[in-house]
């Protein structure tokens, strides 16, 4: 288990900051524009509220760093995740050839996925970092399709908001605006390095989203719903705003 009483802290301190310099001002415009955040209320709501908004309306389409192969990790490190599922046990002994994606919610073509299926999809490599809120980071290579591509083959409704997405560790989910989603470099990830994902980082499937803290890159994804309210889910997995990780965690 992480150390959720520090982060707690820190984060306090962030807020007291941010209500002395008056950001509820700044968050009051963000409203009227429609750029609010589902962690809006509470504690840290304004702070989050700008920063969201902030991002969404200057930097919507940048590109995270991507680095050369020189620059890859030697030795990248793997987050110890908690006790995995016994069905992740039975699905590892058989090599993965069952592990499903299946797409849900607000699309045109609900489906399923093996991986070997989304490996016949548009191929794509990316060397980006992943950085914990924790303060490491680590260069690698991913390989992947990216996400975009899988929503345009079940056919995202307009209406789409968010992507929610589920890990096989039942605590592990989160969720991702549409702009996030359909970034060119948020990719399903099947690859790391040459070799298929490696499962202490997230094998056989990951969703990398290299603009965001590491927490938002959730491991063993299963399952992906497209709402248009975030509101009809409860709130994020064990990485919650709660426990001070924020919704939006742009890097
Ligand atoms: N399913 C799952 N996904 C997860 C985690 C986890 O414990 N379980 N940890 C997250 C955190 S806090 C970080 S920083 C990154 C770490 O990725 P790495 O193990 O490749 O370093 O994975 C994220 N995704
Ligand atoms: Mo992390």
């Amino acid at each position: 288990m992480k150390e959720l009483s520090r982060r707690r802290f820190i984060r306090g301190g962030l807020a007291t900051v941010a209500g002395l310099s008056g950001l509820g001002v700044a968050a009051g415009l963000a409203h009227k524009y429609g750029l609010v955040p589902p962690d809006s209320g509470g504690l840290y709501g304004p702070g989050e509220t700008l920063t969201y908004a902030a991002q969404r309306l200057l930097a919507r389409h940048s590109l995270a760093r991507e680095f050369s192969r020189d620059q890859i990790s030697p030795r990248p490190f793997a987050d110890p995740v908690g006790k995995l599922p016994d069905e992740f046990t039975r699905l590892q002994a058989g090599r993965f050839a069952d592990w499903r994606l299946s797409i849900d919610g607000l699309v045109d073509r609900p489906g399923s996925f093996s991986i070997d299926q989304l490996k016949s999809y548009l191929s794509k490599n990316q060397i980006t970092e992943v950085a914990c809120e924790e303060g490491w980071s680590y260069i690698a290579e991913w390989h992947g399709v990216p996400l975009s591509h899988v929503l345009d083959l079940v056919g995202t409704r307009p209406e789409a908001r968010y992507v929610v997405y589920y890990s096989i560790q039942p605590d592990w989910w989160s969720s991702i605006d549409i702009a996030e989603a359909t970034h060119p470099q948020t990719f399903l990830t099947y690859g790391m390095n040459g070799n298929d994902l490696p499962v202490p980082h997230g094998g056989p499937l990951r969703l990398r989203l290299p603009r965001q803290l590491g927490y938002k890159s959730v491991k063993f994804i299963t399952r992906i719903t497209v709402t248009d309210d975030l509101r009809k889910f409860p709130k994020q997995g064990l990485a919650n705003p709660a426990d001070g990780y924020a919704w939006y965690a742009g890097i």
